[in-house]
Formats: structure tokens, sequence, C-alpha cells
């Protein structure tokens, strides 16, 4: 096998080019590969190094798919303290991602330069880890310790301006990175510029209690997760120690975090957002159909999210209304939506009109004669939705797809009223559509492969994480509430209180206990669902008998002022004594006996209860693999990524 790294001398400059595509991850070659390169750039006429990579981007950090396994030397760690101790300068040339070990490459080396385009960051703690090949102890010397930690408890990367505004880095050039580099390393071999290493600077002076307060801070915004935690101790460690003792304790953290559950539960779940995209039987590069122009039925909260989310990703969007009031009041939501974007600095003025600009409001099907794509986003009325779908197919061109926004409805039934089934899909988007990363792609039984090639890439650019299911009654994520949400009634009976369930799913991690869910998502949603279903699938009366006399007692949740719990008027749940008559009533109704119970087996018989009907939904087909329902949970319901997934959870915890 050739070796992924390259070693050439230019001139009297040593080159080493990293190629090792897909994204340059520094697997056991490339690690080989730089040590190699050094070795004959130690012994040649070379005056100064150059590490560049080909392909689109520098490396990415280390290679993920070989952690868990036995570590192979050269380590990054030494490969990283080589270059910062070679004795001719180093210079790193960094363009598109340079993160994790990638960017740790370029902080042993003695100058860094990137194209502007650049993103450089230390996401480790995205997986459950921290900066392990010196990350944690060379950035603070650079960029100090405020902007370090903030660097790498977030994880989120920095373009290459402001990374030259922090220090990081010490030019951007915007073009021809690599003529820019070999220009400006030969500035620096003319003026005698030797090597600089960032071990040797000392820590610039910060306030004292900066740690307890990012300790406190991410206690709350990182609720249970322990690498951000870890992250703070090795900064400490950098202001308190020597730049030796500092690396030691990092390499001891870093190889903590890596044996730990969550790291496994995050890598798990790295690979398992990739592995989603991924459709069994689909030919990748499968052809696609051009899709520009997108026309959505129904202004409603969901349409209305639906809408934004295209017009952001640049598409023209109709929005058709029944009626001039209707369409008015949607275009209205959607303003109000774009203001508070706005406000909260989420979008600046001038993108959100222009965002906003792209959305043209109509109550004529005609309109949509044109579009490459419509979503149905209307109420969960089937027949409604039949009607919409008869009316499109006499009215959409050949070609166009037709998807149907449904959270729960025969996708097949609804493409069997048009002429065309083959151009049916269900795309199902999560409220707040145009905010939050899950989009269920239905898979009709006769959706043809290149609509749903189209719809796989199509969430890319909607920026979506999409996951592919089959048709059943709720798909995979709302199907799995279902069991889910009938424990937590059985629950109440037997004794839990919903403060209590909620407090014991939220301790796990759950972003939101499941009764505050029920509250907000509204009790006369489930209850006139429930009244549209048969007999056989409404199941045993005590899974539903509570939020139904409260519906009654005109409890809707949270909309009402009161559900599950009682609402003051900041919107904050405060547990209520008659939420706990009516559950006290309905046990003796169906003869169960109240007891204890404890906070764990609260969580593992939710838990058991996602994880049973996960397994039902891939023995049956309707989801690929395992790994797409844990995706499926922690962008859609608020399950915690540093948990992997129900599923994944579920085999760990051995449910
Ligand atoms: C680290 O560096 C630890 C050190 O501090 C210390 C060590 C001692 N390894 O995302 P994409 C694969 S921890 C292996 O679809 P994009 C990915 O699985 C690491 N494989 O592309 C996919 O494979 P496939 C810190 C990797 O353009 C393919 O590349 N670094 C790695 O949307 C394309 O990926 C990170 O956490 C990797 N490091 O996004 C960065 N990265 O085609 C992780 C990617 O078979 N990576 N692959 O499904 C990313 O954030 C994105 O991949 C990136 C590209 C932004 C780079």
């Amino acid at each position: 096998m050739p070796s992924p790294v390259n070693y050439t001398l230019t001139g009297d400059i040593g080159v080493i080019t990293i190629d090792h595509p897909p994204v340059n991850a520094l697997s056991l070659a490339v690690r080989q590969g730089i040590m190699d390169s050094l070795d004959a750039a130690a012994g040649d006429a070379s005056r100064a190094v150059l590490i560049i990579c080909e392909g689109r981007t520098f490396c990415a950090g280390a290679d993920i798919s070989e952690f868990g396994k036995p570590p192979e030397e050269p380590w990054l760690p030494a490969v990283v303290n080589r270059i910062e101790a070679f004795d001719k300068p180093v210079v790193a040339a960094l363009h598109g991602t340079a993160l994790g070990g990638g960017f740790e490459i370029a902080l042993g080396a003695h100058y860094r330069c990137a194209l502007a385009s650049a993103k450089i960051g230390l996401p480790e703690v995205r997986l459950g880890l921290l900066p392990g090949a010196g990350g944690t102890q060379r950035t603070p010397r650079l960029a100090g310790v405020g902007a370090a930690l903030d660097l790498m408890t977030s994880g989120v990367p920095v373009d290459a301006h402001r990374a030259l505004a922090a220090g990081l880095i010490d030019r951007v050039f915007d073009a021809d990175l690599a003529d820019a580099a070999m220009a400006w390393i030969a500035e620096l071999v003319d003026e005698d510029a030797g090597p600089r290493r960032a071990s040797e600077l000392p820590i610039a002076a910060h306030d004292g209690g900066i740690f307890d307060q990012y300790r406190a801070r991410l206690a709350k915004k990182a609720r249970g997760q322990v690498a951000p935690q870890a992250i703070v101790d090795c900064v400490e460690q950098a202001a308190m120690t020597e730049f030796a003792d500092g690396e030691a304790f990092e390499r001891e953290t870093f190889m903590k975090l890596m044996a730990g559950d969550q790291s496994a539960a995050l890598r798990h779940f790295f690979f398992a957002e990739r592995e989603a995209a991924k459709v069994e039987g689909l030919a990748m590069g499968a052809q696609t159909r051009p899709i520009e122009s997108v026309g959505i039925i129904g202004g409603g909260t969901m349409g209305g999210g639906i809408a934004m989310s295209f017009a952001n990703a640049g598409f023209a969007v109709t929005l058709v209304e029944i009626s001039d009031e209707a369409l008015d009041r949607g275009l209205s939501i959607v303003d109000r939506n774009y203001t508070g974007s706005v406000k909260r600095g989420k979008l600046s003025e001038d993108a959100a009109a222009a965002n906003r600009a792209r959305i043209a409001g109509s109550t004529d099907y005609a309109n949509l004669a044109d579009v490459d794509l419509v979503i149905e986003a209307v109420f969960e009325d089937p027949g409604l939705k039949k009607e919409i779908f008869a009316r499109l197919d006499g009215t959409c061109k050949p070609g166009a797809i037709l998807a149907t926004n449904t959270s729960y409805q025969d996708v097949d039934a609804i493409a069997a009223v048009t002429g065309r089934p083959q151009d049916v899909i269900g795309l199902h988007f999560f409220s707040p559509a145009h905010i939050m990363k899950l989009l269920e792609v239905v898979r009709g039984e006769k959706t043809a492969d290149d609509v749903l090639a189209t719809c796989m890439q199509l969430a890319k650019r909607l920026r979506k994480v999409p996951v592919v299911s089959g048709v059943c009654y709720g798909f995979i994520g709302n199907r799995m509430l279902r069991p889910y949400g009938k424990q937590v009634q059985l629950l109440l009976l037997e004794g839990a209180s919903p403060g209590q369930i909620d407090a014991a799913m939220e301790g796990f991690g759950m972003a939101m206990g499941p009764l505050r869910v029920f509250d907000l998502a509204g009790l006369d949603v489930g209850y006139k669902a429930r009244q549209a279903l048969p007999d056989e699938m409404k199941g045993d009366p005590a899974t539903y008998r509570v939020p139904e006399l409260l519906v009654e007692a005109g409890r809707l949740g949270q909309k009402s002022g009161a559900g599950f719990y009682r609402y003051d008027d900041d919107g904050k749940p405060i547990p209520d004594p008659a939420v706990d008559e009516i559950i006290e009533r309905t046990a003796q109704e169906f003869g169960i006996e109240r007891r204890e119970i404890g906070d764990d087996e609260i969580v593992e018989c939710l838990l058991r209860a996602l994880v049973d009907e996960g397994r039902k939904i891939v023995a049956e087909g309707i989801a690929q693999r395992e790994s797409d329902i844990d995706v499926v949970y922690v962008y859609g319901y608020g399950f915690p990524a540093w948990r992997g997934g129900p599923m994944h959870y579920g085999a760990a915890a051995g449910l």
C-alpha cells in the first residue's frame, strides 16, 4: 500500500503532503507517514518544512474508527511533539475543516496559515473526549484561557479570521494556499525565523475564578456530561503546572474518557448519523430529480416552519392556503418567526428579509403547476389529505414529487388516490420545522428510487438529518412514543407522580420529561387521534383514561394553563393536587394498588418500552437498522446523544 503521506524537497523547502480521503483522518499510516517525512526532512538540505493536505480538507482529526481498538504507535501526541521539537521551522497550511487532532498537528507546527474559507476547531467534546494531543495545553497558551475553554467546551469551529484574531493562526490567505504558504515560508527562511514552540509560551493572566465559573455554567448547559468538565480540569492544569505535567494530565484524562460509556455512546452516534444517510438497495449516486421550487399546502405551524426551512436554504416557496384569511394568518406567523430570529441574533435583518422574500402566498392550486416538489402539511384528516393529493395529481407537472408531512397516516393509501404513486413520499418534519434537524423520509410501497434519493439529498441541502422509515402508524418516532406514553400512564396509576416521572427522565438526560412534553404538545391532540382509532388499536383503557379525564375537564395542556400540571403566567409547571386526585381515582377504578416507585424503575421501565418497540420496528423492516432509531430519538425527541440513543443504551445496559 502506498503511503498516504508524500515528502518532496521543493527548492530548500521540505513539503509533507497528506492525501488520505475523504477527510485526511490521522490514521496509523498517516501518523507513520508524517514521522517518516520528518526523518527525511531532518537529513536533507531543507531549511523549513510545510505540512499541507490534498483533497477537500486539512486533517479533520484522529481516525475515529481506530478508537476503542488497541492504540498503535506512533501515537498522535508523539507525532505532534516531534513536529514541535523539529529544529527547522515547520509551517502548517490549513484548508477545509482543520479539526481535533488535525488542528493539534497545526498547533505543534511553529507557524500556521489558513485559507480564508477554512474552519478551525477542537470538536472532541462532541465525541465525549477532549483534545488529547496537547490541544488542551497549547490552545490556552496561544489564545488565552477563556477563548480556549470556549473553543473546546463548545466544540464549535471558528472561521479563519476569528482564529487569526484569537492568535490561533498567523496568516490568512484568500486563494492558492500552497503558493501563498510557500512564499511565506521563503520569507521566514530569509528572516532566519527559527522554530517557535507553543508549549514554551506562558499563559496570559486570567481571572482565577474562571474555571469554577465554567464548571458551574457547563453543569447546566451540558448537564450530565463528563467531557466538558474534564476539559476545564485540563486547562486549569495548563494554567497551574509546567507543560509536561499538564500534558501527562491531559493524556490520563483523555484515556479515562475514551474508556467511558459517554464517549462510546457519542462515537456510536457519530457513525449512526452518517450511516442513516445510506439507503439499503439504493445505489450510491442514484439518479435524482432537480428541485428548485417547492409548494407547501397548509400555512399552520408545520407548514409555515417547513416553508421557512426551504426558504432559508435558498428555494423558491409557494405557500398555499384555502382562504385569504388563513393565508394572512400563516404568513404573519412566518413574519413573527423571522422577527424572532433577528431579535435572538440568529439571522441578520438582511438575511431574514431575503429568506422571507422567497416565500410567496397563494390560494390557488394553479400556482403549483410548475413546482418541482409539493409538501402537504394540513391537519391529520385522512379524507382531506386524499382529497388534496387527488387535486395535486390533476395540477402538478409530470415528475413533480408529491410529499405528505403526515405524522401517522398511511402514505400508500394517500399515494393510491393519484395516478402516480411512484412520485409520492412522506417527508415528516418535526416542530418547529425550521429548527429541528430530524427528517423522517417515509418510503411508500411504490415510491420510486429516484424520488427517495432526491429527498435524501434534499435533506442535506436543508441541513437536516434524514432517516428512512417504512409505512406504519406513526413511522419510527411516533410509533415508539405510543408504548412509551402508555407506560408513563401506568406508572402514574401505580404510584409515581408527574413531577417524579419528569424529574427521573430529565435526570437520565432527556431534554424534557414526558408529561411536560404531553402538556406542551396539547393533550387534545392525542385525544382526537385516539377517537379516530378502532378500539383494538387504542389498547388498555388504563393507558389513556387520565389524559382523557384531563381533556374532558378542559385541561388541554400548557396552552389552556393546565394539563398534567398547572402553569403560572411564566409557563412554569406547578404540581397540582387536582391531578393527583384524578390519578388516584382512576387507579381505584382499575383496581390498581399504588406503591412507592423508585426513579431507576421509572427510567428502566420507560426505556424498555422504547427498546422493545424499536426492536419490532427493525424486525418488521420499518427502520433499516437499530442505529437509525437512535438518530430519530436524539434529533427528534430530545434523547441525550451522550447516551447514544435508546437502542445503543438498551444494548449497553442489557435491557
Ligand atoms: C480527535 O481528533 C482526538 C485527538 O484530539 C486526540 C487523539 C489522541 N475519523 O461527515 P461526513 C468519515 S477526535 C474517521 O459525511 P462532511 C465519515 O464517517 C476527532 N472517519 O462529511 C464519513 O465516512 P462515510 C476530532 C471520519 O463533509 C466521511 O468521513 N474530529 C472522520 O459532511 C465523510 O464525513 C472530529 O470530530 C474521522 N475523524 O463533514 C471531526 N471524520 O462516507 C469529525 C469524518 O464512510 N468529522 N469521517 O460515511 C466531521 O465533523 C465531519 O466529518 C467533517 C466533514 C466536518 C470533517
